[in-house]
């Protein structure tokens, strides 16, 4: 057998890394062969629930789990690991600004980075999953300079998995038929999601999602709307925030860093723009990438017409006042 890994979830005593901890150990992610070593990172506070979390881990008896970490120490918890979901974060309270949330989560990502630069293997692969997601990643890799900013992705994919299933259901195909649905830009309701350039399998062939769906008017607005809104539809029915399709979608994102996309199709996750499609460089936007070899690409040559301009514009704007905060608050 392959020689463990040792792989961090923080936030392990919260409601994701309750489903996320399973898939791992089950070997959905690193392969069903690969044995794992789990560092599990919560608060202090926490630390009681986690040991509850621990017991159950235990309880599974899963041959693949060949060591548990559980600590709230940074340097434990990030030591030698080469995978990293960044789960952990301060969720918004009543009465919190936009703004006390950034600061908080910002700074938590700042320490974090800096943990990460000093005690993690320089191949870590890291996926920030913890919202404000997309800046938070940004700054924990600014603060871990050692580490190559390519290692560092933010989770659409969530969003993208809502696309997809949003997309077979009108069509009345299998999740499968459909691919190549993207998210563009921030996790927040300024995301684009754009099925304009999807496509749909049928009967061995491959149809554009537009013509399948005769160019029907919903693919640019009800579409999209539901989609950056599923979020809040999900907390309003369960009265607690999406759980098992995060884990699923953390799970999903970063089987593909590990194993590479299929061929022909492509995912969406956040990752440091080159300038592509006239996004500002330096920000963590959600673009469609090919991976191989554990390295991605951004998707080039798509078409961009002028309600797709408009949404990328709209969300690299959010993305680009919630940098200049971040910046500012981690100076303070
Ligand atoms: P929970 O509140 O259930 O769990 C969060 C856990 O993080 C708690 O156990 C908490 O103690 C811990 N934590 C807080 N500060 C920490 C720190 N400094 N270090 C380590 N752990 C820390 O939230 P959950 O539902 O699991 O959601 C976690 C995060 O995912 C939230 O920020 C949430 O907004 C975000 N989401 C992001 C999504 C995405 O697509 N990118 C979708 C799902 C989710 O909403």
């Amino acid at each position: 057998m392959a020689e463990p890994i040792r792989v961090v979830v923080t936030g392990a005593a919260g409601q994701i890394a309750y489903s996320l901890i399973y898939m791992l150990s089950r070997g959905e992610v690193f392969g069903y062969d690969q044995p794992i070593i789990l560092h599990l990172l919560d608060i202090p506070p926490m630390m009681g629930v986690l040991e509850g979390v621990v017991m159950e881990i235990t309880d599974c008896a899963l041959p693949l789990v060949v060591g548990v970490v559980p600590t709230a120490d940074l340097s434990v918890a990030f030591k030698d690991v080469q995978a990293a979901f960044m789960v952990g974060s301060m969720p918004r309270k009543q009465g919190m600004e936009r703004k006390d949330l950034l600061s908080a989560n910002v700074k938590i990502f700042k320490a974090q980075g800096e943990a990460l630069d000093k005690y993690a293997r320089k191949d870590v692969k890291v996926m920030v999953v913890g919202n404000p997601a997309n800046t938070n990643a940004l700054m924990c890799s600014k603060y871990a300079p050692s580490i190559p900013k390519e290692n560092f992705s933010a989770m659409t994919r969530l969003d993208q998995n809502r696309a997809q299933a949003a997309v077979a259901n009108r069509l009345g195909v299998r999740i499968n038929q459909v691919k190549n649905v993207i998210i563009w830009g921030n996790h927040s309701s300024t995301q684009f999601p754009d099925a304009l350039n999807a496509t749909v399998e049928v009967g061995g062939a491959s149809k554009s999602v537009p013509q399948a769906l005769n160019n029907d008017p919903w693919l640019k607005e009800e579409f999209v709307t539901t989609v950056q809104n599923r979020g809040a539809a999900v907390i309003a029915a369960r009265k607690m925030s999406s759980a098992m399709s995060a884990a699923k979608a953390a799970a999903d994102h970063m089987k593909d860093i590990w194993n590479g996309t299929a061929p022909g199709t492509y995912t969406s996750m956040a990752v440091l723009s080159d300038g592509s499609y006239g996004v500002p460089a330096d920000l963590m936007f959600s673009f469609p990438v090919t991976i191989a070899n554990r390295e991605w690409k951004i998707v080039q040559g798509l078409p961009i017409d002028d309600f797709s301009r408009a949404k990328l514009d709209i969300t690299a704007k959010e993305l680009l006042e919630e940098k200049e905060d971040a910046v500012a608050l981690c100076q303070d």
